[in-house]
């Protein structure tokens, strides 16, 4: 048992190891900006300074790195002295201007430039320098996709008694909280800050979107303790929300009712949302989960969210506070008899009606998928419909159902598929650019001392801020990215063995794990390790409804639940059609006789037998790839994940065998590779 009180100092890497200061040391320094973050931008040249040493510089002249930001300096005042490299990036910016936190990175006879239109730019441009290393020749720009790049995390501030420290949390206890307060010392979340806005993210939402009774008065009396971290986050760019409980007014107000309709309701929003500003000016806003896993919600007074949202929406709007109000409502009291209720239905039935409907400054939170993050799953079809809403889509870094941190799985490629995903075919828009409101994740952080409990686990939380950055960014270079930053004295060979570890374990999870999109088969309760019927009986929809003859969902409008039918074409007619149906998700639109062939040539029974074997085969790889050269990566790490590749080998083999054993016995057909069941 870890102690919830001790937070790991322990320097094992990041992607912004001590050697990073490096690309900022031993330089001279000239810096022509104003504003909050300047400071920051300061301190971490002074940070290399210390490290590897350099100097700031009064004359533009003689600097090697230039910072300029031209929002609040009006024109800089150029001459002969003038690097070329300051010429070029100013009248970049100049003909094509970046926006708030946009940058243009230039350099030109090893003068180093950053050209920001704010402060907020300037640092992100700084940090990309440090996290990068020299730019190549030439002027590169930069400038995020959306505004909101944010992160939820689900800590507790006690520990539950189910969920832990941190609900789906693999990586010890909060770095927010321990026993019930904020803790006094903040010093990791200054560090987590600091890695978090080198990757571009700005906002963080510090509690759990279940909201008990002792995280709900963080609204009000532990507002001061909030502030703390709030001041903390700041220096780094990042805006604190609080996920908030929706039936406040009762539970904290000791008013009668939180009916959303009620004067008296508007008015405790107000005044609670004030007190929060008086405490913390740049406040972000709050997160809701309404209606959703026995949380409370508007459908208790017979209300629609969007009119649930109103009065919280209505309190932040004065002070430029957002409400993220998730779209993740169904009902987790289905009757698994039920054939005609689809849990993947839900969300498009309650809000795509509201579209339209919300306050400007709502933004709603839809989950990737329409189920739950599982190892596949299609689109959320909400994401597409919702045409007048301001749209967030919610990953989770988290690996709640992709291995828990115990299995390397890195999750950029099935992340880049989603933000692919064309809703109205091949010509259409990306779903990335539908996301208006930015993109959130579940954070997989904690105490551990390695921050994520797997240290490749670090990989997933860096491609998230990177693709919320830049969405259709290619993700096998983004962890090429991570894997210099992080490792910095890696040979090519390391780095290859590093890629053969990670570029495929995502497919290589989705082989030994539930096939063909049909998802779950998770132990219930904890989600680890395999339980083909674990959830089959259960009230939460979510079903194989395998049986002697075959498996998978039908999901079609002909036959089965109708949810194809809530894409637009070209989807709605592919995922009804059998013969057209993508082979990785045809589970979730169908159910299948066990010999269906699918794409591939294979029968699906025997693609279950063969993914199977093949998936442990790849983890035993990884064990050897693993156990082989491994120069420039540090021997904790190395340990630690050596450590864990048992545990995914014992793992991987646990769900091989019971997959390829229940089909056995339900189909009674064998594996046509002779290898054994159960
Ligand atoms: O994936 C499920 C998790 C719950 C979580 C919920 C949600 C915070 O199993 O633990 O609750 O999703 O997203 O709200």
């Amino acid at each position: 048992m870890t102690s919830h009180r001790k937070v790991s100092r322990a320097e094992h890497p990041t992607w912004l190891p001590k050697e990073s200061s490096r690309n900022l040391g031993d330089k001279r320094v000239h810096i022509a900006a104003t504003g909050p973050l300047v400071e920051t931008v300061r301190s971490e040249f002074r940070r290399a300074m210390r490290l590897f040493g350099g100097s700031f510089v009064e004359k533009i002249g003689d600097a090697e790195i230039v910072v300029i930001v031209t929002g609040d300096q009006g024109p800089v005042g150029l001459d002969d002295e003038t690097p070329a490299a300051v010429h070029e990036a100013l009248a970049a910016h100049a003909s094509e201007p970046v926006s708030a936190e946009g940058y243009f990175l230039a350099n030109r006879d090893s003068v180093s430039v950053i050209v920001a239109a704010t402060d907020r730019g300037a640092l992100y441009g700084v940090l990309d320098l440090l996290r990068s290393g020299e730019p190549g020749s030439g002027t590169r720009r930069e400038e995020p996709a959306h505004a909101i790049r944010m992160l939820d995390h689900w800590d507790n501030m006690t520990v539950h008694p189910v969920m832990g420290a941190v609900e789906r949390g693999y990586s010890g206890d909060s770095i927010f909280f321990a026993d019930g307060e904020v803790r006094r010392d903040l010093d990791r979340v200054s560090r987590y800050a600091r890695l978090l806005a080198s990757v571009g993210i700005n906002r963080v939402a510090i509690n759990n979107v279940n909201v008990h009774s002792t995280e709900a008065r963080l609204l009000t009396d532990k507002l001061p303790d909030v502030a703390r971290i709030a001041d903390v986050l700041r220096p780094w760019g990042i805006r604190l929300h609080l996920s908030v409980n929706f039936a406040s007014p009762t539970l904290l107000g000791g008013l009668a009712s939180a009916d959303p309709l009620l004067p008296a309701v508007h008015e405790w929003w107000r005044q609670a949302t004030d007190r929060v500003y008086d405490s913390i000016p740049d406040f972000g806003g709050y997160v809701v989960k309404a209606d959703s896993e026995g949380q409370p919600g508007p459908f208790t007074y017979g209300r629609t969210h969007a009119e649930g949202a109103e009065p919280l929406a209505v309190a932040l709007a004065p002070h430029g506070g957002i409400v993220h109000w998730r779209a993740f409502v169904y009902d987790h009291r289905q009757d698994w008899r039920d054939r005609s209720t689809d849990r993947a239905k839900a969300a498009f039935d309650h809000f795509v009606p509201l579209d339209g409907k919300f306050a400007d400054n709502v933004v709603v939170q839809v989950k990737h998928g329409p189920m739950d993050f599982q190892v596949r799953e299609p689109v959320s079809t909400v994401i597409g419909a919702l045409t007048k809403t301001t749209v967030a889509v919610e990953f989770q870094v988290t690996q709640e159902y992709t291995g828990q941190q115990k299995h390397v799985c890195y999750l950029g490629p099935a992340w880049s598929e989603i933000l692919r995903f064309r809703f109205g075919g091949s010509d259409a828009a990306p779903l990335a650019s539908l996301a208006t409101g930015g993109f959130v994740a579940v954070s997989n952080v904690g105490t551990d001392e390695f921050w994520t409990g797997h240290p490749l686990a670090q990989s997933n939380l860096y491609a998230f801020g990177r693709l919320s950055w830049e969405p259709l960014a290619d993700s096998i270079e983004i962890l090429d990215e991570w894997i210099r930053a992080t490792f910095p004295d890696t040979d090519d060979g390391t780095r290859a063995a590093l890629h053969a570890v990670l570029d495929s374990s995502w497919a290589t999870y989705e082989k030994y794990t539930a096939p063909l999109g049909v998802g779950f088969m998770v132990r219930p309760g904890h989600h680890y390790g395999p339980d083909v019927d674990g959830y089959e009986y259960t009230p939460w929809g979510t079903y194989h409804f395998a049986d002697r003859d075959g498996v998978g969902v039908d999901r079609t409008q002909t036959t089965g639940t109708g949810f194809a039918g809530q894409y637009p074409s070209p989807w709605r007619a592919r995922y009804e059609s059998l013969a057209e149906c993508p082979d990785e998700l045809v589970l979730f639109f169908h159910h299948v006789p066990y010999d269906h062939v699918l794409h591939s040539g294979s029968s699906v029974i025997q693609h279950i037998y063969d993914t199977h074997a093949d998936g442990v085969e790849d983890v035993a790889r990884l064990q050897g790839i693993w156990a082989g050269p491994t120069q420039g990566i540090d021997s904790a790490t190395h340990a630690r994940v050596t450590q864990l590749l048992v545990e995914q080998l014992r793992s991987a083999g646990e769900w091989n065998d019971q997959i390829r054993t229940y089909f056995f016995r339900k189909s009674g057909l064998a594996d046509a590779g002779g290898r054994p069941h159960f």
